[in-house]
């Protein structure tokens, strides 16, 4: 199913074509509007009247947080604040939150780019929607609830938190169409499962995103709430959800190519890759009023393919992120990425989806444990039953991680559970 066919079907000519002319128009709008990037082309030699091809793109240099975080909290915009009708803020770990800032255009633009997401799922005017992500600055709660409502869906903005009343409003409000993490759909079908009413729920559709979910925990989800899980990606800097999303065949994330221009580069070296390689997803916003921008570093890490889909859709398609730049921890010398452990626990039948990943050094040494959290608490009474899990899921990361690790079953409970994203990792080594 289609929002808007013939944006979605582009033949790829006429689809380039347009990113072209936006590109320049995009460019033209920064260089004139805003100083930082008048001096980013200016220092690169490269001012946007020099735009000829797509290909042109590699001159532009790119952007960082850091520039959010540099220019806070309006420096970046690129219209006046009386056209600024909305603002929201994503916090970091560190330092200042990075502040957006929508038009009026951009806010149609945005419900009109996630609505082709959720209809490329199937939602549509008949669903009930349920909305738990956290209404407030994070752009997930009113990016998902104003494409909704443009499909016509009937919303219930419950917001994060309060599961027992989440799973107990799903119950009586017939919810068909869960909007969540997914680490917190995981603990709102933990707490249905609990309170006895996993079978009274009509749920059939999740509107996932905000965070990485493996393929394995999927299937946790998708067993727990009895629904077709899908993932839609995005981030604040670039517009929020409705970059990216699943279609029903749930083979990649179709990107919005006709707003947003994605390249994969080499983390390391900048340099662009080619299609079908893996590296970091660089974006570049084409039709952005108030806040557009010129190739900025996600982080993520992703590979792209421009093959048609089955669906019908000509737009790229991203595979789904196996993790951040910055997520990813170095144990002795090896990458390991949270979504390794993750593909690993989330299949072991005797502990819960629940887990912490903690990195410490003992004198010049890194160690990695992973602290998993036992569903039945007998296990701890036998000795036997509990060094034999503990073996195999050592084994099974060691396979997967090439190092070894050290494994920790707790009791069940005991792993804070999370209504937004999830908080895996804690490193405790110094900086
Ligand atoms: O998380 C926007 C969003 C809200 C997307 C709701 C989808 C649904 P930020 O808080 O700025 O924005 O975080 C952006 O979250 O760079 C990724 O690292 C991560 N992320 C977002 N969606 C996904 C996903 C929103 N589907 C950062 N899979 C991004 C994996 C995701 N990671």
């Amino acid at each position: 199913m289609f929002f808007d066919k013939n944006a979605e079907t582009l033949p790829r000519s006429e689809l380039e074509a347009l990113q072209l002319e936006r590109l320049k128009k995009t460019a033209a709008l920064c260089y004139e509007k805003s100083p930082l990037y008048k001096n980013k082309l200016d220092e690169a030699g490269f001012p946007p009247d020099k735009i000829t091809s797509l290909a042109d793109l590699k001159h532009i240099p790119f952007t960082v947080k850091e520039d959010f975080r540099d220019n806070y909290p309006f420096g970046m915009f690129t219209a006046p604040m009386r056209e600024i009708l909305r603002l929201h803020a994503s916090s970091g770990t560190t330092g200042k939150p990075t502040v957006v800032g929508y038009t009026r255009k951009d806010l149609d633009t945005w419900s009109d780019c996630v609505a082709r997401l959720i209809v490329a799922v199937g939602a549509n005017g008949d669903d009930i929607a349920q909305v738990a992500f956290g209404y407030g600055l994070f752009t997930g709660a009113l990016g998902l609830h104003y494409a909704l409502e443009k499909i016509g869906a009937s919303i219930i903005p419950i917001s994060s938190g309060n599961t027992e009343k989440q799973v107990t409003l799903m119950k009586d409000f017939g919810t068909t169409v869960l909007v969540s993490t997914p680490s917190y759909a995981l603990h709102i079908g933990e707490t249905a499962k609990e309170m006895g009413v996993g079978n009274d729920l009509r749920l059939r559709l999740g509107l996932f995103g905000s965070e990485g979910c493996t393929a394995e925990m999927r299937g946790q989800i998708e067993k727990s709430l009895n629904l077709f899980a899908t993932d839609n990606y995005g981030m604040s800097e670039v517009m929020g959800p409705g970059v990216s999303g699943e279609c029903e065949y749930r083979r990649g994330l179709h990107l919005n190519e006709d707003h947003f221009l994605p390249e994969i580069i080499d983390p390391v070296t900048g340099e662009t890759l080619p299609e079908g390689e893996k590296g970091e997803l660089v974006l570049t916003t084409l039709t952005k009023e108030g806040l557009p921008v010129l190739r900025y570093r996600t982080r993520d890490i992703t590979v792209l393919t421009y093959e048609k889909c089955e669906c019908g859709r000509t737009h790229a398609r991203m595979a789904k992120t196996t993790g951040r730049t910055d997520d990813m921890l170095k144990i002795r010398g090896v990458n390991v990425f949270p979504s390794q452990i993750d593909s690993v626990i989330m299949v072991i039948g005797e502990v819960a989806p629940h887990y912490e990943i903690v990195a410490s050094r003992e004198g010049n040494h890194d160690t990695l444990e992973v602290r998993v959290e036992l569903i039945d608490s007998s296990v701890l009474d036998s000795y036997a039953q509990l060094e034999g899990l503990r073996d195999k899921i050592r084994h099974n990361l060691r396979v997967v991680l090439g190092i070894d690790v050290k494994v920790s079953l707790v009791e069940p409970k005991s792993i804070a559970r999370s209504a937004g994203k999830a908080k895996r990792v804690i490193d405790n080594r110094p900086k």
